[in-house]
């Protein structure tokens, strides 16, 4: 396995994750994020940035904002990118936002992969996402206990090495 730098960009629905997905991964991400009122907390507004190490690789990931509006940042931050892992609630399934983001990354055809968030919460159905969106891979996560987050990762990110 040879040393090297991949840049993954986390894309998916306003609220689905992303952002606690990355700070779960990296304790001392960074967040650039606003109040707003449709989130009870906070909003990506331009990018989270984090990094860790897997393996020999030095793996960056840069999280976008979830709202529509926000299409010229996930442009730009998608510049280069190795992979890219797409987020969805599961307790609230793969929605148009979702099928809009899949379409623009297979169009590229990028390497990607489903995380399926807030899998501590009853009423989650990772199983639904897998019957929607046949032939990808789809790991159950929760962002916020931490349960299974590195491991998917780790899945996705020997994918890439191995390409
Ligand atoms: N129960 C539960 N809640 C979660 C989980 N992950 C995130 N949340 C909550 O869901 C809300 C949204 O999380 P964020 O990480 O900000 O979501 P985001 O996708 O970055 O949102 P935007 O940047 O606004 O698109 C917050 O209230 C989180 O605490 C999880 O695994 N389980
Ligand atoms: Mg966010």
């Amino acid at each position: 396995m040879a040393e090297g730098r991949l840049k993954i960009v986390v894309f998916g629905s306003f609220n689905a994750g992303k952002s606690s997905f990355i700070q779960a991964l990296d304790p001392r991400s960074r967040h650039i994020e606003a109040t707003s009122k449709e989130s009870e907390g906070a909003t990506t507004v331009a990018f989270d940035f984090g990094r860790l190490q897997v393996g020999d690789q030095a793996v960056y990931l840069f999280g976008t904002p979830g709202q529509e509006r926000f299409e010229f940042v996930r442009q730009i931050l998608s510049r280069g990118m190795d992979g890219a892992i797409i987020v969805v609630d599961a307790t609230t399934g793969v929605d148009a936002m979702t099928r809009h983001l899949y379409g623009q990354l297979k169009a590229l055809e990028v390497p990607l992969v489903f995380m399926a968030n807030k899998c501590d919460r009853p009423g989650a159905e990772p199983d639904t996402i897998r019957r929607d969106m046949p032939g990808e891979t789809v790991h159950p996560i929760s962002a916020q206990n931490g349960e299974n987050v590195r491991a998917a990762l780790d899945a996705f990110v020997a994918t890439l090495v191995a390409r």
